[in-house]
């Protein structure tokens, strides 16, 4: 495995918002992986009988199930995974970061694309030092739902928030947002990770494979970030107040993991709750 996140990988960063680093997950580790987060999909979403068709638009994008690493102990050490914790740090200038969570995005075959829009505004983070690791098990292409990123626009200011759970996001052609700059579509090898800031604008292709796409993401956070004045599941499960710290067992320090060891979950939340996407509608 190489050492990264080299210089030039994070000028890179800092200039375009997202970079693929490779050789950060073996061929064992993607296996094993997938596996486990192939069966924790398959749990969360027993539920779930319906058609790719008769889901909402939002749904037929993928199939998410959030905040796996609570209720899936072998998934745990990959959103914990050092390696890629480390990159995550580097890439933000932290000393320590945390998770907000972690997500399996699965868009079956004949899924749709995911629609243009930037993360950092569905958080209730107040600082923009966040990032995603996006890590496909068989890697992507340009066939089966790979990812595309405006390069340079998380530094665009954009105040216009794209809601892709009702809508259609943001109109990269007509709209101002992205600036007239089209998005890069990067296929990522197998055992490499693709990194995005929280405000880089993104979207992925459909997937017109007959295969699903596997995909685990972690989105981490520079220890030290406070609450915005917004809802979310993460720090509404907290009682974080407005502007202060986000700490606690709900986002654990994912590097340098004290002591090496693994974060215990909290406790789980009412399945019943709404706002857990892919957290079981009935307790089956
Ligand atoms: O995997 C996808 O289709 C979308 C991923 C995404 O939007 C994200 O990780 O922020």
């Amino acid at each position: 495995m190489a050492k990264a996140p080299t210089q030039k990988q994070l000028q890179r960063f800092e200039q375009r918002g997202f970079i693929v680093i490779d050789d950060m997950l073996s061929v064992d580790e993607l296996d094993r992986y997938g596996v486990a987060v192939d069966e924790a999909v398959a749990k969360r979403s027993r539920w779930d009988k319906r058609p790719l068709m008769k889901r909402s638009l939002y749904e037929q994008s993928f199939r998410q199930c959030i905040n796996l690493w609570e209720d899936a102990p072998d998934v745990r050490p990959l959103t914990f995974h050092p390696r890629i914790g480390e990159v995550a740090a580097a890439l933000l200038h932290a000393d320590a970061v945390r998770i907000w969570h972690d997500q399996a995005l699965y868009k079956e075959s004949k899924g749709r694309e995911t629609d243009p829009h930037l993360d950092h505004d569905y958080w209730a983070i107040e600082e923009a030092r966040t990032v995603t690791a996006w890590i496909p098990f068989d890697g992507s292409s340009e066939n089966a739902g790979s990812m595309g990123y405006v390069p340079g626009s998380h530094k665009f200011d954009v105040t216009a928030v794209a809601n892709i759970f009702t809508g259609r996001g943001f109109d990269l052609d007509n709209g101002d947002e992205a600036r007239g700059i089209a998005p890069e579509y990067v296929n990522v090898p197998r055992g490499s990770v693709a990194f995005h800031h929280g405000r880089t604008i993104h979207l992925a292709n459909p997937n017109r494979s007959d295969r699903t796409r596997r995909v685990h993401t972690v989105i981490f956070f520079a220890d030290g970030c406070t609450r915005r004045n917004a809802k979310h599941v993460t720090v509404d499960r907290m009682a974080v107040p407005v502007g202060a710290l986000i700490r606690g067992p709900v986002t654990p320090i994912a590097w340098p993991l004290p002591e090496g060891r693994l974060p215990d979950p909290p406790p789980l939340p009412d399945p019943l709750r709404p706002g857990w996407p892919g957290w079981p509608k009935t307790p089956t």
